[in-house]
């Protein structure tokens, strides 16, 4: 192939592109306008690569309407906005961006945690609109984290970093459920004990979700898990909107049926459910748990390495296909 042509379907760093230009001619959207399907259709005729970063659905029907497209390089972990089948079925090399972001995210993980836990974000409210007036002995009291039982639903690479940070920094009890149990070292690493997904969810005093998104773990957590879960309990999603069930939820915690919620990824964002922004026992963030500007450079680095190499022939870095 002569030089490729490549599409950077959102803004990126202006250095990644860089690095990309030497080696393909690109078109970019450092607008970041958020082009509908027909717009990225049109904008990828004649493309052999894009450049994804989770948003963008690849199906069969863009597929068939880009026949010059070779490869599909995503800038994020999950990748549920491909359908890899159908991109395997065109012909299509699809990838994603594993590794990079694990203890960033993780870090993120524990972080959300925590502020869940010990309601920091609804005392910082109360204390924003002025109604601290005095020092009271059960004000904004939440629930310890510190020997604690971490329930975490999903132990891939993240998983395993949330595992460790609360195994070893806060010696908590770790518990986990996974579509398959983790190798003995590994479960010897992260001090994680195997447990049915009811058990965790009856015994955990903090529920994390890792999980990936699919038809499979569509609404992983709806009402009759929230009913299993302590009053007490604090449930952490900062996997894929959709895990979780947001309207149950948003009932959940109006009712106590559970304590409180950290979310970072919502159903349909970035619009977020009506009740959610209603109720106060919730900590919500905009899909933020990889963003670090060390983090986020190096999945878009590993996004352009996997259309260099790809795209020269050699094979892709991380690939789904
Ligand atoms: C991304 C993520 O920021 O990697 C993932 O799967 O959810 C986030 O790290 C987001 O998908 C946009 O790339």
């Amino acid at each position: 192939m002569s030089r490729p042509k490549i599409l950077i379907s959102r803004a990126v760093f202006p250095e990644v592109i860089a690095r990309v230009e030497q080696f393909a001619d690109v078109q970019t959207n450092q607008d970041d306008v958020l082009w509908t399907k027909p717009e990225l259709i049109a904008r990828l005729q004649g493309m052999n690569g894009v450049l994804t970063t989770g948003g963008e659905r690849i199906d069969a029907e863009l597929l068939a309407a880009c026949p010059d497209l070779k490869i599909c390089a995503n800038m994020a972990v999950g990748y549920n906005n491909f359908d890899v089948p159908a991109m395997t079925a065109a012909g299509v090399k699809a990838t994603n961006a594993p590794d990079v972001l694990t203890e960033t995210t993780a870090d993120f993980g524990f972080a959300l945690l925590m502020a869940t836990a010990r309601r920091m974000t609804e005392s910082e409210h109360y204390l924003r609109a002025g109604l601290w007036t005095k020092w009271s002995y059960d004000m904004f009291a939440g629930s310890d984290i510190h020997g604690s039982t971490l329930g975490i639903m999903g132990m891939g690479r993240i998983g395993q970093g949330i595992a460790r940070r609360g195994a070893h920094g806060f010696g908590m009890r770790v518990i986990y459920h996974n579509r398959s149990r983790l190798e003995p070292v590994l479960e010897a690493q992260c001090k994680a004990q195997y447990v049915s997904k009811s058990e965790l969810l009856t015994t955990a005093d903090h529920v994390m979700l890792v999980v990936p998104y699919s038809a499979e773990s569509h609404h992983t957590i709806g009402e009759a898990e929230l009913a299993l879960m302590k009053p007490t309990a604090t449930l952490v999603n900062i996997a894929r909107g959709g895990i979780v069930d947001d309207a149950a939820l948003a009932r959940a915690l109006k009712n106590r049926t559970i304590a409180a919620a950290g979310l970072d990824v919502f159903e349909g964002e970035p619009r977020v459910h009506p009740d959610l922004l209603g109720v106060p026992n919730v900590v919500l963030t905009p899909h933020i748990a990889s963003a670090t500007i060390p983090t986020r450079l190096a999945m878009a680095n590993l996004a352009a390495d996997n259309l260099l190499a790809f795209l020269s022939g050699k094979p892709a870095l991380t690939p789904l296909n």
